[in-house]
């Protein structure tokens, strides 16, 4: 039997992947939260877990330097998906994708066709995707984290960023004004393993669709 390696990141995803692996008769032999191994076995002998950043799942699965994958809709969007199988939205991760300002900012004035915003986002794809069909132009500011920080000292008018309960917009003064998509994340596979594992990856695939909870 040849080796599955299986690509994941640490937190929410990792989490909320464990019921899912079970499903399919996979228990990770460590917690990747309190090991530093990035190489984590299982119970069974052919599968690996291997623990990447989120935005690098797409790459490594891509690439083949690992075999199947689990990343948000989110980062799949932004790395293109190209060259990936993605049969299942695993309905994990749950979030959506907005537009949020400071409070008080009249966004509704400045929302509207031939206008332009400065926006601060790690997601410049979908931010220029959303606006572009709003028909405004968009100065955007490329950043890596902390978006929220963006509008408080003037950096953006707005920001596009993930939004689960609300919290961190709250706590910085910030208000949801637009949804661009919901996000959750999908089941990624590389393409010649499917062909070459298939024996193997098909269960998995099986187990994980059986395990769905839909829309919860
Ligand atoms: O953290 P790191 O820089 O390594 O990478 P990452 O942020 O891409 O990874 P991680 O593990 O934080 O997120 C993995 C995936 O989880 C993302 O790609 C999303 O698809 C999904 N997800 C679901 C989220 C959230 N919910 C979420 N709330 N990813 C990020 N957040 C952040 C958001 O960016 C914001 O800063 O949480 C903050 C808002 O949360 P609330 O609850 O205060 O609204
Ligand atoms: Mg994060």
């Amino acid at each position: 039997m040849s080796q599955i390696t299986i690509a994941l990141s640490k937190g929410r995803i990792f989490e909320e992947t464990v019921p899912l692996l079970q499903a399919a008769g996979i228990v990770p032999a460590e917690d990747p939260e309190s090991s530093r191994k990035l190489i984590i076995g299982t119970n069974r002998d052919d599968v690996r877990l291997i623990i990447v950043r989120a935005s690098d799942v797409p790459t490594y699965v891509e690439n083949g330097g690992a075999d199947l994958g689990i990343a948000g809709k989110d980062v799949l969007y932004e790395h293109g998906g190209v060259g990936l199988y993605q049969p299942l939205d695993l309905q994990i991760a749950r979030c959506k994708m907005m537009v949020a300002v400071r409070e008080g900012y009249d966004y509704t004035a400045v929302a509207r066709p031939g206008a332009r915003l400065k926006v601060a986002t790690k997601y410049t794809k979908i931010a220029r995707e959303h606006f572009a069909a709003k028909g405004m132009h968009v100065d955007l500011i490329k950043l890596y984290g902390s978006m929220e920080l963006a509008p408080l000292v003037g950096l953006a008018d707005a920001i596009v960023d993930l939004v689960s309960t609300g919290g961190t917009l709250r706590a910085n003064h910030l208000v949801a004004v637009e949804e661009i998509m919901p996000i959750s994340s999908r089941l990624v596979i590389n393409q010649a393993s499917l062909k070459l594992k298939r024996s193997q990856i098909q269960p998995i695939i099986d187990a994980f669709a059986g395990a769905v909870t839909p829309g919860k």
